[in-house]
């Protein structure tokens, strides 16, 4: 036999060894994990599924929110992301800008946007003076600027286009991830022009994928009560959709703790899910912890860190099509970012470095939100991870070992 088919067969023959043997290593670590728990059987038969590579269902899914123990989650989110990415922990070096906080949808958990007559806590940003915040990035090593806010009449699906040409004059390397279905669904409507010829038309004009936003909890009773006036649910994933089929990629994120239940989860999730298995244009899916600072929601008691490691690692376990689950840092805080990484995540978006308001408004831990890389970069290895950067797409940019 040539010798590179010998080693083939016989690594062949180590790996299905290994694999046979971890996975029953895996599952006697499950079963001590459920010891005198009266549900065990059922969540065994979750972990063999998992163990298996099989996909758990929607009711599966349910029973691990409704029943299954911290530990036991990680475990099983812990050996799927190992499997997956094994220790590497994903960043990049990005900076935001926020248009405009005005906006004419009045969406309940909210704390930043303002009615376009209210002036004084309100801000909206000339084309110069979106360009002044990218050129102070001149000279500096960022791969991505993240471009997101109110939803504002002037902010013209032409008037964006431009703005967009503007930017990939002045740096043709950024990469620019810009405006939330929800944003885009309005310009798209006000242009008369369907979802697939409005994102051609922003591709054409430098736009490079879009951000996750704005899909909150997609069940039609939670909309009613939480954002009523914008973007369904349906005209969310169709949007996404039509990105994908142009050929861009884009995030999914869903906005967690407030009126939703352990259904409506899991509903939202299964639609994601769904249509990943379409397109296969989805990256990074971001669970986004509902803050109640400074909102009309703020009578809601914020979830604990263990519901919200609970939530990373059921979305890791059950969206198994999704390469990448992200820990948005400025929003959770950076002990508990370092902590998901345990339950799943592996990836802890940027730098960040901005104005951002959209998360400091609410009540989020970090009122300033940046890091520089070395920081990030020391996050990572302080719990065990190889950090890796790497552009908006993924591609790798620089290992910090
Ligand atoms: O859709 C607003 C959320 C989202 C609150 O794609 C709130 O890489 C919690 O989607 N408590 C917009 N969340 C931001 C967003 C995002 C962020 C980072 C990275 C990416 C990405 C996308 O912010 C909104 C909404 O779900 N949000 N208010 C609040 N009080
Ligand atoms: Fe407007 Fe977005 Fe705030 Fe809703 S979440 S009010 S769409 S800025």
């Amino acid at each position: 036999m040539p010798t590179a088919a010998k080693y083939e067969q016989s690594h062949f023959f180590y790996s299905t060894i290994y694999t046979t043997f971890a996975t029953l290593k895996f599952l006697r670590v499950i079963s001590t994990l459920l010891k005198n728990n009266d549900k065990a059987a059922e969540l065994i038969y979750i972990a063999e599924k998992v163990a298996a590579n099989e996909r758990i269902s929607d009711a599966d899914a349910l029973l691990l929110y409704e029943k299954a123990e911290l530990g036991f989650l990680g475990t099983l989110a812990n050996a799927i992301k190992l499997k997956k990415h094994g220790k590497a922990v994903y960043f990049n070096r990005n900076f935001h800008i926020e248009p405009t906080n005005l906006c004419v949808f009045d969406c309940k958990f909210c704390s930043y946007s303002r009615t376009l007559k209210e002036t004084e806590d309100g801000w909206f940003m000339t084309k110069e003076q979106i360009l002044h915040i990218i050129d102070k990035y001149e000279g500096q090593p960022v791969t991505e600027v993240h471009i997101v806010g109110g939803v504002h009449p002037k902010l013209t699906l032409e008037f964006m286009g431009e703005i967009l040409a503007a930017i990939r004059e002045r740096r043709p390397d950024l990469h620019i991830k810009a405006f939330t279905a929800v944003e885009l669904e309005y310009m798209c409507r006000k242009a008369k022009v369907s979802y697939k010829e409005g994102m051609n038309y922003l591709k054409e004009h430098g736009l490079g994928s879009i951000p996750g936003g704005g899909a909150e909890i997609f069940a039609d009773e939670i909309r009613a009560q939480i954002c009523a006036d914008k973007a369904t649910a349906e005209q969310w994933l169709a949007i996404h959709q039509a990105t994908h089929e142009l050929g861009m990629h884009s995030n999914a994120t869903m906005l967690y703790g407030h009126i939703e239940s352990f259904a409506h989860r899991v509903d939202h999730m299964s639609r994601l899910r769904a249509l990943q298995d379409v397109t296969g244009g989805f990256n990074t899916f971001i669970p986004l912890k509902f803050r109640h600072e400074g909102n009309a929601m703020s009578s809601i008691k914020e979830l604990s860190v263990i519901e919200d490691l609970r939530n990373y690692a059921i979305s890791r376990i059950y969206l198994d099509n999704f390469p990448h689950i992200k820990a948005y840092w400025p929003m959770i805080g950076r002990q508990t970012a370092q902590l998901s990484l345990a339950f799943g995540v592996n990836d802890l978006d940027g730098t960040i470095d901005d104005s951002t308001k959209i998360y400091s408004m609410a009540g989020a831990e970090d009122q300033n939100p940046s890091l520089s890389t070395e920081q990030l970069v020391s996050l990572i290895k302080s719990v065990g991870g190889i950090a890796i950067e790497r552009d908006t797409l993924y591609n790798v940019v620089n290992r910090w070992e």
